[in-house]
């Protein structure tokens, strides 16, 4: 079986439906049919400042989402990044065959540091897509399930993944991202020009999976669309419009040009009013699933124990090998 491997970050407590549907709902399906490492990527997390508790809490609170979305535990392995030791340790060899130039032309980084001021921005934040170059080359991972913004990422663990067998003999796969087309930028509902996300999102635009669903209705309802009044998939005109139409369609399965037959001659407020529906549909049992889970601690920390032992046997060979290759004399 081919094998993939992609993570989340446990910073906002709930995933938003750009992480569902553009990443976690590929995972789940990928399990069925790959060799699937999935992990809730903590050492990521505190590239910027984390409360303690908070991020141990949200943690918790990652998996159970993770399960909750459908990964089972005896499909895939799932674990918490901070369990595997390798990941931190192969990354330090990763940022060393990195030229600084080439870090520095990442757009996630230069996007989030000019947030932060470039001065606050922490040396991690930097080095954070060679941690991901890490995460991905240690389990030898054919293809990589992430949403568009991560594709840069991608890019580079091939750059340094052919860099590296060059340099040091053949020891890493060159993954490919598997990126979905129809849910590769899932965008923001207030403003359907940029991606949805946690960081850049009004609230209004950002749907949370874990809000109480008649929060999730109201927001769908008050989506931005156009001053047109046709219900027709085009990003470049129709924008709002054809994101709704993607969400719709990808959470029922309805194909878009199904879904444009059944609103002919029907206005924005039929749609919305329908979508909120699905929605709704999809985050109340979503919300009871992941609260069962996070009330049984135990049976949550021993899936992630499981999963951690599974993936280090995985990470350590890959480990081990790439250490030889550098050069580094093994402890006896
Ligand atoms: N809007 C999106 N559309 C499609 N895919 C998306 N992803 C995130 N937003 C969208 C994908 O979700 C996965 C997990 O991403 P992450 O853990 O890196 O989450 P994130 O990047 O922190 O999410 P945000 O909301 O995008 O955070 P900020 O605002 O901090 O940048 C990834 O596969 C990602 O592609």
């Amino acid at each position: 079986r081919p094998r993939v491997l992609s993570g989340i970050q446990p910073t906002a407590g709930s995933f938003h439906l750009g992480n569902y549907l553009g990443a976690v709902r590929q995972w789940v399906a990928l399990q069925e049919t790959h060799d699937a490492f999935y992990m809730v990527v903590d050492l990521h997390a505190i590239t910027v400042p984390q409360d303690p508790k908070e991020l141990r809490a949200n943690t918790r609170l990652a998996a159970a989402q993770l399960l909750a979305a459908g990964l089972d535990p005896d499909r895939c392995t799932l674990f918490v990044q901070s369990h595997v030791p390798e990941h931190a340790q192969l990354a330090w060899v990763m940022n060393c065959i990195t030229g600084f130039g080439e870090a520095s032309r990442m757009t996630q980084f230069k996007d989030k540091s000019a947030k932060q001021g470039a001065d606050r921005a922490s040396v991690g934040l930097f080095t954070y897509p060679i941690l991901q170059v890490a995460d991905i080359l240690l389990y030898q991972a054919h293809e990589v399930p992430v949403g568009e913004d991560q594709r840069q990422h991608i890019e580079l663990t091939r750059d340094l993944a052919t860099r590296f067998n060059g340099r040091f003999g053949d020891t890493f796969t060159l993954p490919k991202p598997y990126i979905l087309k129809e849910t590769a930028k899932i965008y923001d509902l207030q403003d359907p020009a940029v991606k949805m996300s946690k960081s850049a999102s009004t609230p209004k635009g950002l749907i949370n999976l874990l809000d109480e669903p008649k929060a999730t209705a109201k927001k769908v309802k008050s989506a931005v669309t156009d001053t047109d009044t046709v219900i027709r998939y085009d990003v470049a005109e129709k924008p709002g419009v054809s994101n709704l139409l993607t969400i719709y369609s990808v959470l029922t399965g309805t194909t878009v040009p199904e879904l444009e037959e059944k609103y002919a001659g029907k206005g924005y407020g039929a749609l919305k009013t329908d979508l909120a529906e699905v929605m709704v549909d999809f985050v109340t049992p979503f919300r009871e699933r992941t609260q069962q889970y996070l009330d049984d601690p135990e049976t949550l920390d021993s899936i992630l124990a499981k999963g951690a032992e599974k993936a280090r046997a995985v990470a350590a060979e890959t480990l081990a090998q790439a250490y030889e290759r550098v050069g580094f004399l093994p402890a006896k």
